[in-house]
């Protein structure tokens, strides 16, 4: 848990030293939500409608770009335009996994130019240190276009059943986030997976943002291992922002659900702060 997560997503934004973080608690304050959708969709008119619909109750719409069955690259520019008329950002859940050299490549140009609209990218702490060292040496590059405006989560913990993600591996996550702090600007984990909030909690300077996975009001689980809990069990662990997938798309009606979700991460968030 952050050692900020008494303070409000408002003070945080006032405070926050990297400006994704910054945007990102703005939004949040602005729109009264910490919900992120993670829109699984696989059509790029299914995805672009979802951004659409639930824009107004979402603070991050979190993509996996590459299950379009039917990509082209203007779908990136229609994501961007429905993220600046909703006030959203978006999250690439790109999982880089692989040593530095590759994933500078995978980040920024290749196919899918991640860097140029991603506003916030996920790694795994597998490779060791290099992976964010690499990605945050790109981030800072001279001639990168988009400096101060990207972030990075570390993949701290995981929701899948028997993941490996834990003890010394979630331990070597908080480490780096803390070492390349410039750039990582907090970790998806969820507490009853891990321990790193004890370990977050430690400084007082620094303010990691939570996202939590792993959420779904009417399942407690799939049949391929992920686990659930609810908006406020997640809040009330520690989560800032809540990803929520087929729990908000995959119902009769996403936009209602948005909502329910959104009243209760939100609830949730104000009994925190106390508020
Ligand atoms: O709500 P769901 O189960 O439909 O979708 C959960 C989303 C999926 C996963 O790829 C992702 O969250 N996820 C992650 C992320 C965000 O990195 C980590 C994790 O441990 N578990 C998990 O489900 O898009």
């Amino acid at each position: 848990m952050s050692s900020k997560s008494q303070l409000t997503y408002g003070e945080r934004a006032k405070q926050h030293p990297n400006g994704v973080a910054r945007k990102l608690f703005e939004i949040a304050e602005s729109k009264k939500t910490n919900v992120v959708v993670s829109a699984d969709l696989t059509t790029s008119k299914e995805l672009l409608g979802l951004a659409d619909e639930l824009g107004p109750y979402i603070a991050v719409l979190k993509t996996h770009i590459d299950i379009l069955d039917d990509f082209q690259p203007s779908v990136l520019q229609e994501l961007k335009a429905l993220a600046i008329k909703h006030n959203f950002l978006i999250f690439e859940d790109r999982k880089f996994v692989d040593i530095g050299n590759t994933v500078q490549k995978q980040y920024h140009g290749g196919a899918l130019q991640i860097s140029s609209w991603a506003d916030i990218v996920n790694c795994t702490m597998l490779p060791g240190e290099g992976i964010v060292q690499a990605l945050t040496e790109t981030a800072e590059r001279d001639d990168f276009p988009y400096k101060g405006e990207r972030g990075l989560l570390i993949l701290a913990t995981m929701t899948s059943k028997g993941s490996l993600a834990t003890g010394e591996y979630t331990k070597v996550s908080v480490e780096c986030a803390r070492k390349y702090s410039r750039f990582v600007i907090g970790f998806v984990a969820s507490r009853t997976l891990g321990d790193i909030e004890t370990d977050v909690a430690a400084l007082d300077n620094e303010d990691f943002v939570m996202f939590t996975t792993g959420v779904n009001m009417a399942s407690k689980g799939d049949k391929l291992g992920q686990q659930y809990q609810t908006p406020r069990s997640a809040v009330e662990s520690g989560a800032d922002f809540i990803i929520a997938g087929r729990g908000i798309y995959a119902v009769p009606n996403p936009v209602e659900t948005a909502k329910l979700y959104r009243d209760e991460g939100w609830n949730a968030y104000l009994s925190r702060v106390g508020k």
